[in-house]
């Protein structure tokens, strides 16, 4: 279930290049390329969703693992006891970029509160 023109499913293959943290059936963790924070890591499912609003009711344990392995690494590199942030651009508006649902770990820094 992999998409030839989609950036993550290439990466996943092996065709694209990533720093990889982690790997197992289900997802991958790989830290982005362009970091908005000194920690930005991206956790991925191995399955193509496009976005939040394409996952099925029969993903929900899929990105629940999402979420549980983010909390993994934070713990990992260090940055769970002073926190972090967890973010699923979706669309547009929301900034989503790559059209495979991906999980932004970001921290290291005091992040700003978003306000209208
Ligand atoms: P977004 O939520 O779709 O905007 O996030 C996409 C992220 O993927 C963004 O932070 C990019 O820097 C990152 N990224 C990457 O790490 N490696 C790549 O090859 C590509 C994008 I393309």
């Amino acid at each position: 279930m992999t998409h030839d023109d989609c950036i993550f499913c290439r990466i996943l293959k092996g065709e694209a290049q990533a720093d990889f943290l982690y790997r197992d059936d289900d997802l991958a963790a790989f830290w982005d390329t362009r970091p908005a924070a000194p920690v930005h890591i991206l956790i991925v499912p191995n399955k193509h969703i496009a976005s939040i609003n394409e996952a099925d009711d029969e993903d929900a344990e899929l990105l629940g693992k999402l979420i549980l392995k983010a909390r993994d690494l934070a713990k990992e590199v260090g940055v769970d006891e002073k926190g972090y942030r967890l973010v699923f651009n979706v669309g547009k508006d929301g900034g989503q970029t790559v059209y495979h649902i991906h999980l932004h770990l970001i921290a290291g820094t005091k992040l700003p509160i978003f306000r209208h």
